[in-house]
Parts: C-alpha cells; structure tokens; sequence
C-alpha cells in the first residue's frame, strides 16, 4: 500500500487523503511533523513539504496537485474528468483552492515563524486580499455540485474547511452561498468529513 506523509491541520493533506477516499485508494496515512523534518520526510520531498505520497516501489509523488493527478491514474480516472474543457476547470479549480491555502499559510507561517514586532502587516493584508477576491468569485458562483465530483471540488471542500480551523468568524460574513456550498457537499459525501482539517 502507498504511504502519505501528512498532518491533520494541512489543508494539502486533507485534500488528497479525501480525493483518495473518494477514488477508493488506499493510503497509510503517517502523521509528519514538517518543523522536526524527519528523514523520511527530507529522504522523500527535499523541499520537507507535506503532503508526499510514496508508492509501494519507493518512489516519491510531491505536490499535491501531482498526487491527486497520480491517484487518478491509478484509479482509472476517478479524479478527473476525460472531457478537455470538464477538465481543464476541475484542474483550474484545484489550483484556485490550493492557491486560497498558500494565501493563508502564507498569513499563518508570518505569525508563527516572526517575532511579533517582525510580522510585516502590508504582507499580511495584500495575501488577505488574494483570498478575499478569490472567495468573493466563488461565492458569486459556486461551482456545480454533481453527483460525480472531481479534485476540484474535493480542494474546494478542504480549502474551506482549513478556514474553519484557522479563520473562523472571519471569511464567512457574505458568503452564505459558499458556506451552503460546504454544507451540501458534507450531506452528499459525509464519509469524507473525517478528513477535513483538524
Ligand atoms: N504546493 C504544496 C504546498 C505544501 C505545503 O506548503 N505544505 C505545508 C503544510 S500545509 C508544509 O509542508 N509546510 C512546511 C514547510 O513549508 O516547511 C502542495 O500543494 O503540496
């Protein structure tokens, strides 16, 4: 079996361990504590980044985008979808969610890895800014749920609820679309949940 290296909290790993769910694919699935930058982990992703898969041959599969397109290899295109233009919105959707998660790591890691007369506000606020346009366009149109999802929406799911965990009480004020938007995907695919960020 393929082993993922990842951390509950990491918005990444909740959407590849969710996309691999829902596409059947089995994962061990290690807890890795990226600060500590274990062997295996340096030894697998140099960049000491999760999410990383290895597959049962030993060969490593990093970033995320790269692991949810390798697990649509191996499960006969269960992520992505055949039709060109289909896909090429589930793979542009993906990287708008993942974009959303590297804005507000970006927010988080200033505060954690600054002493606090070091956190440089403008940068704060101009990464705010990125997330704020992005989720105003997916608010005023939140993609199509149908009853076959693809990587996209799955990224969508975990990206929304790394906001929850980290930024609760402040995204959602205007965004009901998007919040019923979670919440319908919940109902729909509730074997999912586990996997959200915590
Ligand atoms: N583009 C990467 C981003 C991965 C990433 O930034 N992961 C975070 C955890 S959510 C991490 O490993 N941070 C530790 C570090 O940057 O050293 C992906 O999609 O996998």
């Amino acid at each position: 079996m393929s082993k993922l290296l990842y951390a509950s909290a990491s918005p990444y790993s909740a959407k590849v361990r969710m996309a691999a769910a829902y596409a059947g694919v089995a994962l061990q699935a290690v807890t890795t504590d990226t600060n500590a930058e274990p062997a295996e982990l340096i030894n697998a992703n140099p960049l000491g980044k999760i999410p990383v898969l290895i597959t049962e041959d030993g060969e490593s599969v990093f970033d995320s985008r790269a692991i949810t397109q390798h697990l649509n290899r191996v499960s006969g295109n269960l992520l992505f979808p055949r039709n060109q233009a289909k896909r090429l919105d589930a793979e542009r959707l993906e990287a708008l969610a993942d974009g959303i998660c590297d804005c507000l790591l970006a927010h988080v890691y200033e505060r954690r890895f600054h002493p606090e007369e070091k956190v440089h506000e403008p940068w704060l606020e101009k990464q705010w800014s990125k997330v704020v346009r992005a989720l105003d366009e997916l608010n005023a149109n939140p993609p199509k749920l149908p009853k076959k999802v693809n990587a996209g929406h799955i990224a969508l799911r975990a990206c929304l609820g790394y906001m929850d965990l980290r930024f609760a009480g402040k995204w959602e004020r205007g965004r009901s679309k998007l919040k019923r938007w979670a919440a319908r995907f919940d109902e729909k695919f509730p074997e999912l949940k586990p996997y959200l960020p915590s």
